[in-house]
Order: structure tokens, then sequence, then C-alpha cells
């Protein structure tokens, strides 16, 4: 059983407590639940299924699972299926060794219990939690030591809460810092020389990479529940904004909440509480999802996953702000670029669907199906010999890669259609290419078949289809998952997700490894400066 730690400290703890079991228990109908119980079920339940679900069970990624709706299955049948998941993507938590019996049970019983609302978080409360370290004028001048930053990997080590730094050309570690529960994703500031962090908990830490030792020197927290930041990044004729401001985006309280980028004082917030871009009806819980920088204006583009929404959200003056908001489809989850940076393509994953972008135009180009549960991450973008330029997908709900075509100036007749797809090793999350490599790296971390998680595929962009592709598996422990390129492309980093994870590291021409990190508690996403900054993938 992994190592559990409550969601958040204070605002949450404080929820967890006042919502407590009591009340639930006078109901007949109802299992009974000590305040303990109930406490250490909605824990379990915003570490494991939150994400999916929603805080408020209203679904999302995962389906809607209500009080009413899950009083008509049977305890054994809800056991069932938090054990040993399903076919459209759950995991098992029982089998990934994250949730033991007694804890199945309890969530079983949990969810015959209706949903608690969890607190608001204003600015206010922002402001006592937010630190600087090291003021902006206590910060060195120039690089501190002789290393390439453009070179440094940031890890997130999830259930650990930290992140590591490490020099991608030595494969030093810099440093390890704790910055949040279940921290999710690092960002990378628009000059290249800080790490920004977001966790679960909504705590964004800024990290400069000019000390010798990388140092925190500023942190916040702004929501309760989070999972995208992003920075300012226009520099052109409406001005220079590289690095000065920066954007939280929360699951909840559903919000945006924009930082000063160099100190992340909290500066504004933002509800993106609204109606669904179709039938218009209000949603409560508009969580915020996946959050780019433009490269042609001063806005962030910001996904909201339950509206359908994907606002533009011009920072160039926050006193008079304006967005603009694009109707596209319902549960926005993740996404990238295409080549050229001007289309962003996101998934609208429970519709099975890829939503197209254009932050040049401002407008909705087009969406399309592409297979069971879209999950591109960032996405992967290539030449193919017959189509052009091209991007692709995994799935969550299915072992299936998908190629489309997305260079709709040179090759309209194949813009934004199917044009191959391709077996992967099973469900998976994340998919990877470099511009100087030849190979697609693909994962399989939910696939139901144990050996298939702990395998790597790679399809070979020359012969996509023709020559097979290449899959091994990598690790006889722990899920491997998500990958990244060093900075020229040479070599890709792989996490084996486990308590006692790895990094493994492959040189990308040979697909021998390389070297091996070890020692990593639950390693999952990585970062390459380079990369990060120039949205390559
Ligand atoms: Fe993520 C990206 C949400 C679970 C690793 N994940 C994203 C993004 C969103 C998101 C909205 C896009 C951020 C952006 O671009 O600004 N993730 C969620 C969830 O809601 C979900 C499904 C469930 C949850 O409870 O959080 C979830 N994510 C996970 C994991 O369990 C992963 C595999 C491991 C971990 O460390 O949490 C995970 N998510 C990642 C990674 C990215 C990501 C590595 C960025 C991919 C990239 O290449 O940049």
């Amino acid at each position: 059983m992994k190592k559990f730690m409550s969601l958040v400290s204070a605002g949450f703890a404080a929820f967890m407590l006042t919502a407590g079991g009591t009340a639930f228990a006078a109901k007949a109908q109802v299992p009974e639940l000590t305040e303990k119980e109930f406490k250490e079920a909605k824990n379990l339940y915003y570490d494991r299924c939150a994400g999916c679900h929603g805080a408020m069970r209203k679904g999302a990624t995962g389906p809607k699972i209500s009080q009413k709706k899950m009083l008509k299955k049977s305890l054994a049948k809800l056991e069932d299926i938090i054990f040993n998941g399903t076919e459209g993507g759950m995991p098992g938590w029982g089998k990934t060794g994250d949730m033991n019996k007694a804890e199945t049970k309890l969530m079983a019983k949990y969810m015959h219990l209706p949903a608690p609302i969890p607190p608001e978080m204003g600015l206010k409360q922002m402001r006592k939690t937010h630190k600087v370290y090291v003021p902006t004028s206590k910060r060195p001048g120039t690089v501190q030591h002789k290393r390439d930053i453009m070179n440094y990997f940031g890890v997130i080590l999830r259930d650990a809460g930290q992140g590591v730094i490490f020099d991608g050309d030595t494969k030093e570690k810099l440093a390890t810092f704790t910055i949040g529960h279940a921290t999710h994703i690092f960002r990378a500031s628009a000059t290249g020389r800080y790490f920004y962090t977001i966790g679960r908990d909504g705590k964004a830490v800024l990290i400069d990479l000019y000390y010798d030792k990388p140092k925190i020197v500023a942190e916040v927290r702004v929501c309760l529940d989070a999972r995208s930041i992003e920075v300012s990044k226009y520099k052109g004729a409406l001005g220079n904004f590289q690095d000065q401001l920066a954007i939280v985006g929360c699951y909840w309280p559903p919000q945006l909440v924009i930082l000063d980028g160099l100190s992340l004082e909290p500066l504004k917030v933002i509800s993106t509480r609204s109606y669904t871009y179709d039938t218009n009806e209000f949603v409560n819980e508009a969580r915020v999802a996946t959050i780019v920088a433009s490269h042609y204006n001063p806005e962030w583009v910001v996904a909201i996953k339950e509206t359908g929404l994907v606002w533009l959200v011009d920072y160039s003056d926050l006193q008079n702000l304006s967005m603009t908001q694009i109707a596209t489809e319902r549960f926005l989850h993740d996404g990238g670029w295409d080549a050229s940076k001007r289309y962003l393509l996101i998934a609208a994953n429970m519709r099975d669907t890829m939503v197209v972008v254009d932050t040049k135009d401002r407008k909705f180009v087009t969406k399309f199906e592409t297979g069971i549960k879209p999950h591109p991450g960032r996405g992967a973008n290539w030449d193919d010999p017959k189509y052009g330029r091209v991007s692709a997908t995994t799935h969550l709900g299915e072992g299936k890669i998908t190629v489309y075509g997305s260079d709709p100036m040179v090759r309209p007749q194949y813009a934004w259609k199917v044009l191959r797809t391709a077996k992967t090793g099973g469900n998976g999350l994340f998919l990877k290419t470099h511009p100087a490599s030849n190979n697609v790296w693909t994962d399989a971390t939910i696939a139901k078949d144990k050996d298939a998680s702990q395998s790597i595929c790679v399809f070979y962009k020359d012969a996509f289809g023709k020559k097979p592709n290449k899959c091994w598996k990598a690790t006889n422990h722990g899920k491997i998952v998500h990958f990244e390129y060093n900075k020229d492309g040479s070599e890709v980093w792989v996490s084996v997700w486990d308590t006692k994870g790895e990094m493994l590291i492959y040189d990308d021409k040979t697909l021998k490894l390389k070297h091996r990190i070890t020692g990593l508690d639950t390693p999952t996403g990585k970062w390459n400066m380079y990369n990060t900054v120039n949205d390559v993938f």
C-alpha cells in the first residue's frame, strides 16, 4: 500500500472535519460512517477519484457518480469496480496497490453518501500563504555556474510531493524540493531562468536556476485543488511581458488566479463558473484544464473542462481585463500546439474528440473524433512521408495512437482528418517525439495487463504502420509513464512509476538503455527546460 497523504493542509482539512460523517449516519438507507471514517474516505476520494469524477462527483474524465446513481449499485459491485477497475479506463485501485480491501470497502460506502461541498478560497486567504524567500533585487544577476540550464530536467515525485532538478548532461541530481501534495506539473519561464510547479493542493512554487544549487525563491497557495500553471510569454509590438505574470488554473474553487511572475504575489482571481457552451446550463464546478501562453498575442489560452469553452485571457491590461470565449466541446482536458504553434489541439476526452483552436485568428477551427478518450499530454508533431505535417494522440480508453493532418496551409485536404491509426501496447497516457528524432514513444500506463503497463512502444515516423513498431518490457516493477527528450533530441527519459521508482534514460537512435537513476519515490512527469520553453514535442 502506498503512503497515504491527506489532500491538503489547512482549508481542506477544516472541510474534512466540518462535513463529517455523523450527519449522514441518521439516514437509514445510507451506510453509517464515523467522523474518522468519513474524513479518511474524503481524503481517499480527493486523492484518487476527484480528478476524474469531480469534487462534487458530477463527472468529467470519468462518469458522474452522484449518490443517486451510486445507490443503484450494491456495495459489493462498487467494491469490485473500485478494486478491479473497468474496461473504460478506470484504474483498479486495489490492483495498482493504491487501496487495500478495507479502504475499498470504505470508498464503496462513501459512494452511497451525498458529495459534500468544499469551501471557497479568495485573495485574502491566498495572500496569507504567499512567501518570497528571495526578492528579485537579491537574486543573482548572472548565472552562478557553468552548467547548461537549457538541458536541466524538472521531475515530479508524485506521492512524495517533491520536485527534483537534474542536470541532463551529467545526470547529477542538483536539488530536491518538497513542493506540495501530489505535485502535478512543471512549466518553464519564457526566459528559461525559472521552473514553476503546481501541486494538486494548489501550491505554486518558483525555482530559480541561476543559483549553483537551484533555489525556491517564492511560493503561494491559490486553490484547494489545481492542475495547471503557465507564464506570460509574449514579446512583440504590444510590449515585453516575458516572465512578468503567471496564471494558475484551479479545479477547486473553479477559478483562475493571476500572479506576479517573479514574486508569485496573487493579483487577480477570475471565477470560471459559467454555462455549458451548447445547452447553456449552469456549471458550478467548471474546472480549469490545460493552459498555454499564446505565441501571437499577450494572452493565455485556457480550457474550461465542464463548459467546453476555451477562454483567451488578455493579460496586457489586468485593470481592464478582456476575455474571448470560444465554444468548442465539453470535457476539455490536456493538449498542446501543432508544429507551427498557431493551432492548439485539445482533447475533449469524454467526447472522444480533439478540438482545434486557431490562436492567430482567435477562433474555433473544428473538432473530430479520434478514439476512446484521447489523452495526448502535449501531443506529438512530425512530418509524415505521405501526408506532410501531422499530429497525434494516445487514448485512455483503448490502446491506440491516432495520427491526423495538422497543416491547413500547405495540405488543407488532410488537415484535421484522421490519417493513420495503430495499436499501442494498451490504454495509455502519453506519447512524445522530437524534431531530431524518427521515433514516437508511447506508454500503456493504465493497461489492465501488467506486462503492457510496464512496456514501451516506439513507432517510426518514416514507416508508420509499415515497419512494425518496437515494443519491449522496460521494467518488472511499477508502471512506465511519460517521456521527455533531452535538449538535442538524442536521449529519452522515461519514469518507472513506483515507490521504489526509477528514471530510465534511453539512446533515442539505438533504443538502448544508457542510464538508470534509482531511488526515486513515484517519479511521473518530467520536463526538459529547452523543450518546455520552446514547446518542442
Ligand atoms: Fe495530469 C497534464 C489533469 C492525473 C501526469 N493533467 C495534465 C493537464 C491536466 C491534467 C488538466 C494539462 C495541464 C496543462 O497543460 O496546463 N491529470 C489531470 C487529472 O484531472 C487527472 C486525470 C486525475 C487527477 O486526479 O489528477 C490527472 N496526471 C495524472 C496522473 O495520475 C499523472 C499520470 C501522474 C501525476 O504525476 O499526477 C499525471 N498530467 C501529468 C503530466 C502532464 C499532465 C506528466 C503534463 C504532460 C506534458 O508532457 O507536459
